[in-house]
């Protein structure tokens, strides 16, 4: 593939740094070098120079040369390494774009012309745009290990087992001694049975790491005085919000970032629910159900020694109509017997029984969030990241899934297989035409 264009930009954050590292790609770098070190640069190697516009010298750089299609985008490119601050490569960058040819990059372009040079594959790319936009250290190396190509490796191991048997199955159509009936349809069996384990075990990993690659919203929404922001405050493990022993304390929508168990979350406290002629409570109750309509999950908090009351119904029923995925939780069992705590188990198992104060059933609440977050994180419209790896893995598992192995159904288990391999091929092969590329490559932050 042939760009007219040489590509360039700063390949580290913006603002003042010991270093910067402005990157080209393209045909036009040998000029680039030619115009401003005045001389041949060897490849692949660290060279001290003095980056010079018309005899003035601009700064001195480390520029290193790539001959294509040794580089990464497998361009001709080139890599200076100049002073940090943002005016330095700004005059660099300003002077380079004066020769023929040379632009800026767009978001993701070095590695989309990396992509279109064969130099990696479409899961690879997006294994590093994963990386780049990885917002915890879990997210970071779940894209490392993507990009290490394992799934790759245990899905060709998967492609194998189903070809092997898939000529099985043809050679018992072809012949019928029974002996070799009874062993062959043993093996089958049990190579159906280490496919459908293992295509199961990588399409819960995909649906993990899309929560990893995918900042969810919770919103914590109930009556004043609930622990709404003693919970906010003990997930993200910092002094988020005021608590107090006084009800309407919160009265704006507070947000923070944090890592739930690695996946990145942003939980949204809000601004207790009641009946009120506070203006300024109005308003915060109006914005603690737009929270919820937005969040991929509500926490539904109430007393456990009050119970569920009308006013919690209420607003449950408000909540109910601005999302689907709520988690009711009764707070405080520290304060309540062990009697009223039974019964609110025996007659509402559905409910989770916590407290913040003593740290009773945090973990599970935890391990109960990211459960929910994973469901509607499944049924939320697709982001790029692996989206299409899970929908023809799902596929490959349910033609393999449904089959009945015994003798009188080789046909149906042959055509099965067939078309499980179909879907598995369709993950490792990378020419999916129906990929939008640009969709794919934009989500790169501009340098990559
Ligand atoms: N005993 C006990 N007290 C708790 C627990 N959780 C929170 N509290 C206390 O309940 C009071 C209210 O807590 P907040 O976190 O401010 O409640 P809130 O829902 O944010 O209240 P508003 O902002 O007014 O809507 C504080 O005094 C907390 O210390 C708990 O599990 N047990
Ligand atoms: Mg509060």
């Amino acid at each position: 593939m042939n760009n007219i264009d040489t590509i360039i930009s700063i390949a580290t954050p913006m603002g003042t740094g010991a270093l910067s590292v402005i990157r080209c790609s393209g045909t036009r770098v040998s000029e680039i070098i030619d115009t401003f070190f005045k001389k041949k640069l060897p490849a692949r190697q660290a060279c001290y120079l003095n980056f010079k516009s018309e005899e003035r010298v601009v700064d001195d750089v480390i520029a290193v040369y790539y001959v294509a299609p040794k580089s990464y985008t497998g361009e001709e490119m080139l890599e200076i390494m100049c002073h940090g601050g943002p005016v330095i490569y700004q005059l660099i960058i300003k002077e380079i774009l004066k020769l023929n040819d040379c632009r800026i990059a767009k978001a993701g372009e070095f590695t989309e012309r990396a992509f279109l040079n064969n130099k990696m594959s479409l899961t690879e790319a997006e294994s590093i745009c994963a990386l780049i936009n990885a917002k915890t250290e879990a997210a970071a190396l779940a894209a490392r290990e993507s990009l290490s190509g394992k799934m790759t490796k245990d899905l060709f191991q998967i492609d194998n087992v189903i070809l092997k048997t898939r000529v099985q199955v043809e050679a018992l159509l072809d012949f019928s001694d029974e002996d070799i009936e009874t062993e062959g349809i043993k093996e089958i069996s049990s190579h159906i049975e280490d496919c459908k384990k293992e295509i199961l075990r990588i399409l819960e990993k995909l649906e993990t790491n899309k929560l990893l690659f995918e900042t969810s919203k919770v919103a914590v929404i109930g009556k004043p005085n609930t622990g709404k922001s003693s919970l906010t405050n003990y997930l993200t493990d910092e002094e988020v919000s005021i608590v107090n022993t006084k009800a309407g304390t919160t009265r704006d929508v507070v947000s923070k970032m944090f890592s739930l168990n690695g996946a990145p979350v942003t939980i949204l406290d809000t601004a207790g629910i009641r009946e009120t002629n506070d203006l300024i409570e109005k308003e915060g109750k109006e914005k603690a159900l737009k929270q919820a309509a937005l969040a991929n999950i509500t926490l539904f908090l109430y007393d456990a020694r009050v119970g569920i009351d009308q006013e919690d119904l209420e607003i449950l029923k408000n909540v109910k109509q601005a999302s689907s995925n709520i988690l009711v939780i009764a707070n405080k069992i520290d304060l309540i017997e062990k009697d009223k705590l039974d019964n609110i188990i025996k007659n509402d198992p559905g409910i989770l029984c916590i407290s913040i104060k003593e740290n009773i059933n945090m973990d599970i609440l935890k391990v109960k969030i990211l459960d929910c977050l994973k469901l509607s994180v499944r049924n939320s419209s697709p982001g790029v990241y692996n989206i299409k790896n899970i929908e023809h893995l799902n596929k490959a598992y349910q033609e393999i899934n449904d089959i009945q192995v015994n003798l009188n159904e080789l046909e149906v288990i042959a055509e099965r297989l067939k078309n499980s391999q179909k879907h598995i091929s369709a993950v490792l092969d990378n020419d999916d035409e129906e990929r939008v590329l640009s969709g794919i490559f934009s989500n790169f932050c501009i340098g990559k």
